[in-house]
């Protein structure tokens, strides 16, 4: 049996964010440096299943592709902020954008949609590892040297948009990921974290080629709210190319099962694609301070078996998930479902 290959920088680890603000509180940040150590120590456990990668760096020219100047330009002004300043901008415009400046790190609230996504001067050090771990996964696939490939990213990726970040996102990974499969035919991505792909939606929502799926908490209250409904379909030619799926609070292994077997998976086949990427969120785990469906450890292993099905070849990005002490082993029962 192949093993999967695995890919993780250390340099990942550098971005350590402080805090995040909920409903006017200052909590301890939830995408703690822990949550990659849970994975990759659980991972190293299972030598005989993974091989673990260190990435090539991601050619600038790739991420330039998917993100706009302006937002690299501002990641690189925050390379200037002093060691173990978190920065939050404290402004929201709505108006004014001709004279956004990325250079000025006062103006990050031109780039920023919400207030738990902090810019430091490890940013992005860490963000450009992580996609970089994206695409090397992909790159792995695309070569046909494995069917099946898994990037440890870290910080995950899939709210962060063309022009902006959020949501502990400041580059899309899976969007890297995808972008690069679909120079060699059609990809679906189907995101499974317990939040709505808001940034891999945007990145794909006038394009045909890439087909996006994403199943989710009700964004009427949660995360990010503001999109991720069902009546968001795609426009242009990538009209009818979206589909949002909600789930109620409290949903489990079998109402999750049910929705894939009975609508993601019809989505995908007769969308026919050549690639599938899997962005993987672990917060539908029933403990996860943050997501509130109800699977178990187990059930990632039964949720994997149905993608494996399909016989595509698959990447798979990490994505959210917040209960540390058990993320590495929910990550690695989904894996396994690979493996079968
Ligand atoms: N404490 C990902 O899972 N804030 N991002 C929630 C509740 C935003 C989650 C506040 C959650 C974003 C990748
Ligand atoms: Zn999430």
């Amino acid at each position: 049996m192949n093993k999967i290959p695995v890919y993780f920088n250390k340099n990942q680890l550098l971005f350590r964010p402080k805090y995040e603000w909920v409903l006017g509180k200052k909590i301890k940040h939830p995408e703690t440096t822990r949550r990659a150590e849970s994975i990759f120590n659980e991972i190293r456990k299972n030598k005989n299943l993974f091989d673990i990668r260190c990435p090539a760096n991601i050619p600038l020219g790739v991420i330039r592709e998917l993100h706009s100047d302006d937002l690299i330009t501002l990641y690189n002004s925050a390379g200037l902020l002093p060691e173990g300043q978190d920065f939050y901008p404290s402004v929201f415009p709505h108006e004014n954008r001709d004279n956004a400046d990325p250079s000025n790190i006062f103006h990050a609230g031109h780039y920023c949609f919400d207030s738990g996504t902090p810019l430091n001067n490890r940013t992005w050090m860490a963000s450009s590892w992580s996609a970089a771990c994206a695409f090397e996964a992909a790159t792995e696939v695309l070569q046909g040297n494995s069917r099946f490939a898994y990037a440890l990213s870290r910080p995950p990726g899939h709210h962060a948009t063309g022009k902006t970040y959020g949501g502990y996102c400041y580059l899309n990974n899976s969007a890297c990921a995808a972008k690069l499969l679909r120079t060699k035919g059609k990809v679906v991505t189907v995101d499974i974290d317990f939040h709505h792909g808001n940034g891999t939606q945007e990145m794909f929502y006038r394009d045909s080629r890439v087909k996006t799926i994403s199943i989710h908490g009700d964004p009427k209250r949660h995360f990010p709210y503001y999109c991720g409904y069902e009546d968001e379909i795609g426009m242009g030619p990538g009209k009818g190319y979206n589909h949002n799926i909600i789930l109620k609070d409290g949903s489990g292994l079998t109402t999750y099962r049910n929705t894939l077997k009975n609508q993601v998976i019809p989505l995908i086949k007769e969308f026919d694609p050549k690639f599938l990427v899997i962005c993987a969120g672990f917060d539908t785990y029933h403990l996860d301070p943050i997501g509130k469906f109800r699977l178990k450890t187990e059930d990632y292993q039964k949720v994997a078996k149905v993608f494996f099905d399909l016989d595509l070849p698959t990447v798979i990005i990490q994505e959210g998930g917040y209960y540390t002490k058990d993320l590495g082993r929910n990550v690695v029962s989904f894996l396994m479902g690979f493996l079968t």
